[in-house]
């Protein structure tokens, strides 16, 4: 099988980064560099018109997305057990929080890192004070569910949402209210840290922070 990323350090392609080593998969790996807009030149929007990282080549099938492809690994690798059976309960569940990662996290933090983007420059304070407030509701709904069913989202076994969920932490990092400072989240970060592909995932990529 052919597998080719393009991502950009420190950016949503980690998590498909992180899956295909945490899966064994063979991988060539191709980092944008977004201070030159590289994500912008013609030959990558060709692959993704979107111009955002991470795409994913498999054996000549784009795919963009970063849920979608993470998810869509987990199915190709049944044995590593990151997502539950199509039709159980469980799976339900997955969808849920999966949906929940991008429908409300993944537009906030949208918001707060290209705060321009929704209503243009003369609105960046507002755009990102509600971007936050968005959030730190979010991690609160998440705290309070990892404290009744944790320690994963879905109760005893990680999957593929604790993997999207741990980036997704990570970017709050320089956030006035990081997601360390809900001590259960602060505990399953420390618990998805412990995993040698995050290691990995950070050596390849040359991140030092949030260790
Ligand atoms: N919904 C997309 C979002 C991807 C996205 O926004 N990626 C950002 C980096 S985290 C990006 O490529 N930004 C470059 C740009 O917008 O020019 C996904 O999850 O794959």
């Amino acid at each position: 099988m052919s597998v080719v990323l393009y991502g950009s350090q420190s950016t949503a392609s980690l998590v498909v980064h992180w899956l295909l080593l945490e899966l064994g998969i063979e991988h060539e790996l191709h980092q944008l560099d977004f201070d030159r807009r590289e994500q912008k030149s013609a030959d990558y929007l060709a692959l993704n018109p979107a111009g955002r990282v991470p795409t994913l080549v498999l054996d000549g099938q784009v795919l963009t997305e970063s849920a979608a492809i993470a998810m869509h690994l987990a199915d190709l690798h049944p044995a590593a057990g990151l997502a539950p059976l199509p039709g159980s309960p469980a799976r339900g569940d997955y969808y849920r929080w999966i949906c929940f990662c991008v429908y409300t996290l993944m537009p906030a933090y949208r918001a707060w890192f290209y705060p321009d983007e929704p209503a243009g420059e003369a609105n960046v304070a507002e755009v990102k004070q509600r971007a936050r407030l968005q959030l730190e509701a979010a991690w609160q709904q998440m705290a309070d569910h990892l404290q009744a069913h944790g320690p994963y989202v879905l109760g005893e076994r990680a999957s593929v949402v604790d993997f999207l969920l741990t980036m997704l932490m990570r970017w709050s990092r320089n956030m006035p209210r990081p997601t360390d400072q809900w001590p259960v989240l602060a505990a399953h970060a420390a618990r998805m840290k412990a995993r040698p592909a995050f290691a990995e995932v950070y050596r390849r990529e040359g991140i030092t922070d949030w260790r």
